[in-house]
């Protein structure tokens, strides 16, 4: 980035703009890597971090506390900005490290949009249709970014300034930074391509084509050419291009043509348990509640034994076959048929959580929770009633020839009748339904089409039951009434087959929580976990070949590895949660942070050399991370055996360097060889919507 030659900023504390769509403003995952990173990142910078976004009146007032900054140049920034009718709130964010927050309401500022539309144009040839509300709000949202940074430093000119931009809807400022020549350093970190979302949620293979994509074509096939053109220009004009895995760099590098400098994986915030069987206890705890949930599900066709269910689940975005829910299902037929053949005693309930457009829950899911809690509490009524009539009556045999009550004594005819009552009102004609909500577009829906397809309609003879529930979990809800981390202790396997996956935070947390999971080798979480690890599957963390085998061979890789975690004993299971829970410092924050640290590094060095350089020297200090945590719990007695052996530093997994430039397209990390040509194609894709 250009800096004015008269202005010498201080590079050694610079301050810090984090800005992103998902700052105080859950969407989906980058509000998890946001959150979850920022005490790592106020450790670092204290007051000198500030996060940028945009301002929702739904949700801002639970999230921010109102405050006036105490950077008199940072006040009047928002005074100018403020008196030119931008509405902002600044504050704390209520989370774990509380740091300061700055959020725009895009909706002051829309009187603006088609003069900000035309700059745009003019400034860098990008088009934007009329009504596409989300580029809209990008463009609003990256102007006023850009307005205010252009702002700040041109009050504050002694310390640098780093911007930190995430997915193309918050990196519009980026271009219009460096066209305006406002002396910040960017950094902008893409958590996934536009194009590569598109293009895998049809019919391509887009793996081994990935170097010849017509991008401008296709994007504009799909009507995305501006966005995509704002993802692209945030990549290019950025002073540091990064992205959270090495499969993701490489399709960065084809589809928006700018090979990132750097990969920064996603961390989370581990919570360590000062005993193992704390979390142990997490799930037993959390497993009773699943239960609660499945006799209500299930009644009048509860006859399988809980001590021998186990529970696995899929989450996320709902994207069918990216998230690989296609070929989780198939996978489910095929173990209920094995588990069939075999003469299983083990029931697998296998829950889909994936949010979808609804008319909230069925009346037979809700009649289902009613009528055990009736039971329950009849039962409670009886019970409380036989403790009263069996005291009694000991009190009156007086101590003398006593006798015990017979049945009749204790359970009288009403209790009897009550109780016929409730079991009568159990019954149930119909299977357990596979939904647990009234969809939306029921026929046409894609999760519910493939179950129709292979028949898991929770029959008695069935050793697979499907629960689909097609939106968030929360502890409030009246069915499933849990948070979604106390749901996740409390299954016994996560399963998330992705064919399109930047990283996939959902095995990560699995694992943090001592959760099995199965995920792939197209996933950059599994292909982390895969450089890492030398048997990755024997510490609870199975990853698919999703690259190199047929996608027959990868469902049949699937269902060998679920029919053999059910035929895990118990004690088993209890080993592999436990090993799987000491993978976690791999995952922490404390240990990834560090890639973050050397991003903006990288980003100041090149925005201001000068200042890295002591009579044509590099001054020693520019990356002194000691201080950090060791990535690998090496005083964990039979630890896993990591590839790395010599890794000494957090900062060695990473990749953050500059030599990463000079690295040819098939040197990213991920344990294969990308595809050379063409000619390796796999199979067309057997799963149709
Ligand atoms: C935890 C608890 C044990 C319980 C076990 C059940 O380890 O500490 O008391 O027996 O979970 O494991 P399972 O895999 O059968 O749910
Ligand atoms: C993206 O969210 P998604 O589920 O649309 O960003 C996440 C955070 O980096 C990442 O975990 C995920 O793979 C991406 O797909």
């Amino acid at each position: 980035m250009s800096s004015e030659p008269e202005v010498k900023r201080d590079v050694r504390n610079p301050l810090l703009f984090e800005c992103a769509w998902e700052v105080a403003n859950k969407v989906g995952g980058i509000y998890t890597v946001i959150k979850t990173k920022v005490p790592v990142t106020v450790q670092e910078y204290g007051d000198r971090y500030c996060l940028i976004g945009p301002l929702s009146y739904k949700t801002a007032p639970m999230e921010v506390e109102a405050q006036e900054p105490t950077d008199p140049h940072l006040a009047a920034t928002l005074d100018a900005l403020r008196s030119a009718g931008v509405k902002l709130l600044y504050g704390r964010w209520l989370v774990e490290g509380a740091p300061h927050v700055l959020l725009f309401d895009t909706g002051s500022q829309y009187s603006r949009l088609d003069e900000w539309k035309g700059d745009l144009w003019n400034l860098a040839g990008i088009p934007t249709p009329p009504n596409d509300h989300e580029t809209n709000e990008t463009i609003v949202f990256g102007y006023i970014v850009a307005w205010f940074l252009g702002e700040y430093t041109s009050r504050q000119l002694t310390t640098a300034v780093i911007a930190h931009f995430h997915e193309w809807q918050a990196g519009l400022a980026i271009p219009l930074c460096r066209k305006r020549h406002i002396d910040v350093t960017t950094v902008f970190t893409t958590h996934a391509t536009l194009l590569g979302r598109y293009l895998c949620a049809g019919s391509v293979d887009f793996y081994n084509n990935l170097q010849y994509f017509d991008v401008d074509h296709e994007a504009g096939k799909r009507g995305i050419y501006h966005r995509y053109c704002i993802e692209r220009s945030s990549a290019h004009c950025a002073d540091v291009f990064t992205t959270v895995s090495h499969i993701t760099a490489y399709e960065s590098e084809h589809l928006l043509k700018r090979k990132p400098d750097g990969v920064l994986p996603n961390g989370l915030n581990v919570v360590k348990f000062q005993a193992m069987h704390e979390f142990q206890n997490l799930h037993a705890a959390a497993k009773a509640k699943i239960h609660e949930f499945v006799r209500g599900h299930f009644y009048g066709h509860y006859d399988f034994d809980l001590e021998n269910t186990l529970y696995m689940f899929t989450a996320g975005r709902y994207e069918y076959r990216n998230k690989g829910v296609d070929m989780f299902i198939e996978g489910l037929a095929r173990l209920n048929y094995r588990l069939n053949k075999a003469g299983s005693n083990m029931t697998v309930v296998a829950f889909i959580i994936m949010p979808a457009q609804t008319h909230s829950y069925t009346i037979d899911a809700l009649k289902g929770q009613a009528v055990v809690k009736q039971l329950r509490d009849t039962v409670t009524e009886i019970q409380n009633k036989i403790g009263q009539r069996l005291f009694d009556h000991a009190m009156r045999s007086n101590g003398e020839h006593g006798t015990l009550p017979t049945p009749a004594d204790l359970l009288s005819e009403e209790d009897k009748v009550l109780l016929k009552r409730r079991i009568f009102a159990l019954k149930r004609n119909q299977l357990p339904p596979v939904t647990t909500h009234n969809m939306a577009d029921d026929n046409n829906d894609p999760i519910l089409s493939q179950i129709r397809r292979v028949r898991l309609f929770n029959d008695a003879s069935d050793r697979v039951k499907v629960v689909f529930h097609p939106d968030f979990l929360n502890s409030n809800n009246p069915i499933l009434g849990m948070d979604y981390e106390e749901f996740v202790r409390g299954c016994h396997l996560g399963v998330f087959p992705s064919y399109y996956e930047p990283w996939g935070y959902t095995p990560a947390e699995c694992t943090v929580m001592g959760i099995p999971s199965v995920t792939t080798n197209l996933s950059g979480f599994g292909c982390f976990m895969q450089d890492l690890i030398e048997r990755p599957q024997d510490e609870g963390c199975y990853i698919l070949d999703r690259r190199s085998q047929s996608v027959e061979d990868s469902v049949n890789q699937l269902v060998d590895n679920m029919y053999s975690f059910v035929n895990k004993s118990r004690r088993q299971r209890i080993n592999q949660r436990n090993r799987v829970e000491r993978l976690s410092p791999l995952l922490d924050w404390k240990n990834l942070g560090i890639e973050y640290s050397k991003a903006r590094q990288l980003a100041l060095r090149r925005a201001y050399p000068d200042a890295f350089y002591v009579n044509g020297e590099v001054d020693g200090e520019e990356f002194d991370f000691s201080g950090m945590e060791k990535v690998i719990p090496n005083s964990v007695p039979a630890s896993p055996r990591y590839r790395m052996s010599g890794i000494a530093t957090p900062g060695d997994i990473g990749t953050l360097t500059e030599e990463m430039q000079s690295l040819g397209t098939s040197d990213y990390r991920g344990g294969f060889q990308w595809p050379a040509s063409a000619e390796d194609e796999e199979e067309g894709y057997p799963f149709p919507l």
